[in-house]
C-alpha cells in the first residue's frame, strides 16, 4: 500500500465520576473538571488509501453511534497522512477452540497462556483487570511476575497503524467463510492480534470483548496462533479488555512506539482451521 492514511475513531460517553479527590485548594480545578469522566464506548482504526478515507469515516461514524455498549456523546475522528512505507506481515492462523460453556471458557484462556509460557500470577492479574471498567486500550504486564507497565492505568496502550492489503483481505475472506466466521469483528481482531504478536516482546495476548453480546475472545500467541474461545464470558456483561504479556526487562517505551506508532500491514494470510480441542491445539504449535 502506497502512501496509506491512518484513521481513528474513539466514541465516549460522559458520566459523573464517582471518585471525589479533593485533597488541597491547588487541586480544586482539576478535580472539578474530572468529575466528568469518559466512559468508553468503542473504537476502531486501520491504515487506507487516501481515494478510501470517506467510506471508512462514514462506517465508523456509524459504529460509534450503533453500539450495543450505549448512546456516545463524544466521537473523534483523527485522520493523519502517515508519510511512511508499512512494514508487511502474515497474519496469524486462526483456529476455534471447542467449547460449550462459559464455566469452561475462562479455564481453557488460562491453559493456552500456561502453555505460552505465561505465570500463573501475571494470569489471574489481567483476569482481574480484564474484570474492571472498560479501557480504550489494553493493559501491558509482564509474563513472569505479572507486573503492569503501561503508564496510564485510565487508557492502556491502543495499537494503531495496521491494516491489512485489499488482496489479503479477499483471501481471508475466503478462509473464514469456510467455518462462517467471516465478520468484521473477527477480522479486525485478527489484524490487532497479528500486529501485536509481531514484535518480540510480546510473548502472548488475551483478549475479551466489552460488547455485553459478543461473548467470543481469544489468546493469541506466536506458538499457537489466533485462538478462539467461545463462551469466555456471559452474555450481558460489558467488562472486557485486552491483556498483552511482554518480556520481563523490556524497553517499555520502545515497545509503545512500536504498538501504536509503527505503520505494519498485512499482506498475507495463513491457512486457518475449523474447530479444535484444546489438546489437539497445544499438540502443534504452527511455528
Ligand atoms: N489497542 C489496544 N487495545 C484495544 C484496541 C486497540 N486498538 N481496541 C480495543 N482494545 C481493548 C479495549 O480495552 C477494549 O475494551 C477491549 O480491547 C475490547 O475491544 O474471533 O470486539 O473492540 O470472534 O470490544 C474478538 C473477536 C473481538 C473474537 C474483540 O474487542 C473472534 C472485540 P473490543
Ligand atoms: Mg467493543
Amino acid at each position: 500500500m502506497k502512501n496509506p492514511w491512518s484513521i481513528r475513531m474513539r466514541a465516549a460517553k460522559t458520566a459523573k465520576s464517582q471518585k471525589s479527590r479533593v485533597k488541597s485548594p491547588n487541586l480544586k480545578l482539576k478535580t472539578q473538571n474530572s468529575k466528568m469522566s469518559e466512559i468508553h464506548i468503542s473504537g476502531a482504526e486501520g491504515l487506507y488509501k487516501k481515494s478510501e478515507i470517506q467510506t471508512v469515516v462514514n462506517k465508523y461514524i456509524e459504529r460509534a453511534l450503533n453500539h450495543s455498549r450505549g448512546k456516545a456523546d463524544k466521537i473523534v475522528i483523527t485522520i493523519e497522512d502517515i508519510k511512511q512505507q508499512p512494514e508487511t506481515i502474515t497474519a496469524l492462523p486462526v483456529v476455534t477452540i471447542k467449547n460449550t460453556t462459559s464455566q469452561e471458557g475462562g479455564k481453557i484462556a488460562g491453559h493456552l497462556l500456561r502453555a505460552a509460557g505465561i505465570s500463573k500470577i501475571a494470569i489471574d492479574k489481567a483476569f482481574e483487570l480484564i474484570k474492571r471498567d472498560s479501557m480504550r486500550g489494553a493493559v501491558l504486564i509482564t509474563a513472569e511476575h505479572g507486573r503492569r507497565l503501561d503508564p496510564d492505568k485510565e487508557r492502556g496502550v491502543r495499537v494503531s497503524r495496521l491494516g491489512i492489503t485489499n488482496s489479503a483481505r479477499k483471501q481471508l475472506s475466503i478462509e473464514l467463510m469456510r467455518y462462517r466466521i467471516n465478520t468484521e469483528t473477527v477480522q479486525d481482531a485478527l489484524v490487532l492480534a497479528s500486529k501485536v504478536s509481531s514484535c518480540n516482546h510480546v510473548i502472548a495476548e488475551v483478549c475479551i470483548s466489552d460488547d455485553p453480546d459478543y461473548t467470543t475472545g481469544y489468546v493469541a500467541s506466536r506458538d499457537f496462533g489466533y485462538t478462539r474461545i467461545p463462551h469466555i464470558k456471559n452474555k450481558g456483561n460489558k467488562s472486557g479488555g485486552r491483556v498483552f504479556f511482554v518480556k520481563e526487562g523490556v524497553d517499555i517505551r520502545n515497545l509503545i512506539a512500536y504498538l501504536e506508532r509503527k505503520p505494519l500491514i498485512i499482506s498475507k494470510v495463513s491457512a486457518c482451521k475449523g474447530i479444535e480441542s484444546i489438546d489437539e491445539i497445544l499438540s502443534h504449535p504452527h511455528l
